[in-house]
């Protein structure tokens, strides 16, 4: 089954868009990797990410990138349709994306040849700490510590629901500098995943299997030249890195919801029911309507989201904040693909809920997205704040 394309002819995109679309939706087929362990899926998925390019896309073209800046547009359409064949694959690309954005944004020229040029190569798994126990949607609520100790940092805590945790080569780790400060008292790392105090083997196993840890940080040794960005600018730099992947997050929800609904067409074509298809029953017809509009409402936020970041910073660097848009995409595509997916479930009937079918699968792989890198809430309430700022 091949991904659609048709969308990619509306004005938000350029060729360079085209182009990669039409490579991607070749390529992704071809792919056949075991997920059985979703550990070793992941390293493999960006081993062959990493040798055909496409994780190209995740770093400016300075460090090895495909393009001249991280470029939305491009990890909305990657995401889009590697989600469509394979949540993991897509999962293993959105991580070296969101584990190096902030050393994209703001690292030093050191920083930015060790790390971007490897994780573009998909030599090294990158992985974003930013969650702890108690502070998930409220991040300016962390406790993990770092603390000057001569010319290094000492790091304290513990954060949870890391993805790639156990498997990234180093993480980009947000700590308080400045425990009274809030939100103006955090510092970013960049840790690596062999620093002596760093203890990532506690994973965690969750309903649509993807690698994720709990991070352990117990006098975790880190060298002042890898502190990221300047220092108490952790939170502002986390909120950058999340405004450019919320609406990649929203393309991976479109990815998957857009395969449910070519799943239930191909079903209900097929379908034989009381003496007819499924689909030539008008319910079938009205539900499959409702699943196309879904979709492309989604659709039109999401590549909104992007063209305007990518436009943004053509125009000025990024001193356009985008970050409202990008929650209106993230918050939508995912409730969307959410109500799809259910939607093409039920058209499967007893099939929809038989393990190892692909709806069945969507089923479970798309709740996630409706709470990580922000939650549905969260985006509500930033959509919220900024219609009262008008
Ligand atoms: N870009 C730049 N700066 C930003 C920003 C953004 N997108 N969002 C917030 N800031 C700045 C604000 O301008 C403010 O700056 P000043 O201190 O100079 O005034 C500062 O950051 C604090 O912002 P705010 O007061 O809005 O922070 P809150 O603590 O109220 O938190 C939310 C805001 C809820 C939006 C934030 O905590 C959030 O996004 N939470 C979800 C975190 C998340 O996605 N976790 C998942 C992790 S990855 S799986």
């Amino acid at each position: 089954m091949q991904a659609p394309t048709t969308h990619l002819a509306l004005p938000f995109f350029d060729d360079v868009h085209r182009d990669l679309a039409q490579r991607l939706v070749a390529w992704a087929p071809e792919q056949h990797v075991d997920e059985h362990d979703d550990r070793a899926a992941c390293v493999e998925w960006v081993r062959r990410l990493g040798a055909d390019g496409w994780l190209r896309y995740c770093v400016p073209a300075e460090h090895g990138g495909a393009l001249d800046r991280l470029d939305s547009r491009a990890l909305v359409i990657l995401r889009e349709t590697l989600a469509f064949h394979s949540p993991l694959a897509d999962f293993s690309f959105a991580m070296q994306g969101l584990g190096s954005g902030a050393i994209t944004l703001a690292g030093t020229p050191p920083q930015q040849s060790t790390y971007l040029t490897a994780v573009a190569s998909g030599s090294m798994i990158a992985a974003f700490a930013l969650s702890e126990a108690d502070a998930g949607s409220d991040a300016g609520a962390m406790t993990t510590s770092a603390v000057r100790d001569g010319n290094a940092w000492l790091l304290n805590g513990e954060k949870t629901w890391i993805s790639n945790g156990g498997l990234a080569h180093f993480y980009c780790v947000f700590a308080k500098t400045d425990a009274q400060a809030g939100t103006r008292g955090i510092t970013a790392f960049i840790v690596d995943a062999d620093s002596a105090g760093l203890d990532a083997s506690e994973h965690l196993q969750v309903m649509s299997p993807h690698p994720l840890a709990v991070l352990k940080f117990n006098n975790c040794r880190v060298p002042q030249s890898e502190q990221l960005g300047a220092l108490h600018g952790g939170f502002k730099l986390a909120m950058q890195t999340l405004d450019i992947f919320r609406a990649s997050v929203a393309g991976a929800a479109l990815g998957m919801a857009r395969r449910a609904l070519e799943e239930a067409v191909a079903h209900a074509k097929q379908r034989k029911m009381f003496g007819q298809t499924l689909a030539d029953f008008q319910l079938t017809q009205a539900r499959l309507g409702e699943m196309a509009a879904l979709i492309d409402a989604a659709a039109l936020l999401t590549y909104r989201a992007a063209w305007l970041r990518d436009d943004g910073e053509r125009r000025s660097s990024g001193k356009v904040r985008v970050t409202a848009e990008a929650a209106m995409a993230k918050m939508t595509a995912t409730e969307n693909a959410q109500r799809v997916i259910d939607m093409a479930l039920q058209m499967h009937g007893g099939m929809g809920v038989k393990v190892g079918t692909k709806i069945e699968a969507l089923y479970r792989d798309i709740r996630s997205l409706r709470i990580y890198e922000g939650a549905t809430e969260v985006q509500q309430l930033i959509i919220g704040k900024a219609v009262l700022q008008g």
